[in-house]
C-alpha cells in the first residue's frame, strides 16, 4: 500500500494507492496525521486505510492523470553518502582526476564505523513529482542522485519508504572537501515522490531496485540499475547515526545515498528529464532546467 498527495482545484489531498492500481481518497489531512491516528488507537497506518476503503469506491482518475504533489512536506531532509561501492569509485575519480591508486577520505569513510550523514534540503528546496529541479549556473558536471528515502517520525521510527534525488555538482565537491554544502544545497536541488510506500507493507527493504533514466529531447541519454542489496550500511545504523544527540522532526526524510552514477563525460543540461524508478514505490519525474544567476 502506498499513500500519495495530489491536487484538485488547488485543494492538496490524500490518498491510498492499492498494489492493483485502485486509488481511494483519505480524509487525514496528510502522512502524518494519518500515522498519529493509527497510534492514538493503537492501531497501524495500513489498518486505517484499509477501513477507509472497504466503505468507498476508488477514483475513476489514474495515477497519470493526477496532478501529484511531495507525498510529504518534509522539513527537512537529510542524506548519506558515499553507502555503496559505486559512490565510492565515482567520488575518488572526483577528487583525485582519475588517479584511482590514491587512498582518499572517501575510502576511509566507506570503512568507518561512523557514517557520512549531512543535511540537503528543507521543505521549500524539496521539489515532487514533475516540478522543475534546477541544475547551478556555476558548475560544469552535475547528476542527479536517485536513492531510497526513509521516511521518519521524530524517534528516527521508520514509517516509509519514498524515492529521492539527491541533485549533486562533481566539480565543485571534486575540488575540496569543505565545498560540501554548495555542491548539494541549492534553490530545488532536491525532489522526493511520487509515493510513500508503508513501511508495514514491506517485506525486506534490502531488495528495492532502483533505476535511473536520463532523457535529452526525449532519447534516452543514459540508464542504470542497482539494488539496495548493495548498500554497505543497513538502515537502522543510518538513522541511529542521524538521530545521535539531535534532534528531528516528524516527517523527515534520510536518503540513503546513491549506487548509480552516469558516465564521467556526463553532466545534466537545461531540459534534460530525470526518471528515477524503484520498485514498489513508484517513478519520480522532474524536468531539469538552468537558472540564471542573480548578479
Ligand atoms: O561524499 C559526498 C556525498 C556522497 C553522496 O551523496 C552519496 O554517496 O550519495
Ligand atoms: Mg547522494
Amino acid at each position: 500500500m502506498r499513500v500519495i498527495r495530489y491536487t484538485e482545484n488547488n485543494q492538496a489531498t490524500l490518498a491510498a494507492v492499492t498494489d492493483e492500481g485502485a486509488i481511494y481518497s483519505l480524509p487525514q489531512q496528510d502522512f502524518l496525521a494519518l500515522v498519529q491516528q493509527a497510534d492514538d488507537k493503537g492501531t497501524t497506518p495500513l489498518q486505517i486505510i484499509q477501513d477507509v476503503i472497504k466503505d468507498s469506491t476508488p477514483l475513476a482518475a489514474k495515477l497519470e492523470d493526477l496532478t501529484l504533489l511531495v507525498p510529504i512536506e518534509a522539513p527537512e531532509v537529510w542524506a548519506s553518502g558515499v553507502t555503496y561501492l559505486k559512490s565510492k569509485e565515482a567520488r575518488n575519480y572526483e577528487a583525485t582526476g582519475g588517479k584511482l591508486d590514491a587512498t582518499t577520505f572517501y575510502d576511509k569513510v566507506y570503512d568507518a564505523e561512523r557514517p557520512e550523514i549531512f543535511f540537503k534540503s528543507t521543505a521549500a528546496r524539496t521539489q515532487g513529482p514533475d516540478q522543475d529541479l534546477y541544475i547551478r549556473s556555476d558548475s560544469n558536471w552535475q547528476i542527479p542522485e536517485p536513492e531510497l528515502g526513509l521516511v521518519l517520525d521524530k524517534n528516527g521510527r521508520v514509517l516509509g519508504y519514498t524515492v529521492g534525488n539527491d541533485m549533486s555538482s562533481r566539480d565543485i565537491e571534486g575540488e575540496n572537501p569543505l565545498y560540501l554544502p554548495q555542491a548539494k544545497v541549492w534553490k530545488n536541488s532536491c525532489s522526493i515522490g511520487p509515493a510513500i510506500r508503508l513501511a508495514e507493507t514491506v517485506e525486506d527493504p534490502y531488495q528495492f531496485t532502483i533505476t535511473c533514466r536520463i532523457f535529452r529531447n526525449e532519447e534516452k541519454e543514459f540508464e542504470g540499475s542497482a539494488t539496495t542489496g548493495q548498500l554497505k550500511r543497513k538502515f537502522d545504523e543510518l538513522v541511529s547515526y542521524l538521530t545521535r544527540d539531535n534532534e528531528i522532526f516528524d516527517g523527515t526524510v534520510l536518503l540513503t545515498g546513491t549506487c548509480i552514477v552516469p558516465p564521467n563525460e556526463f553532466t545534466l543540461g537545461d531540459g534534460d528529464r530525470i526518471e528515477i524508478e524503484i520498485s514498489d514505490i513508484g517513478t519520480l519525474n522532474n524536468p531539469v532546467k538552468s537558472q540564471v544567476r542573480k548578479a
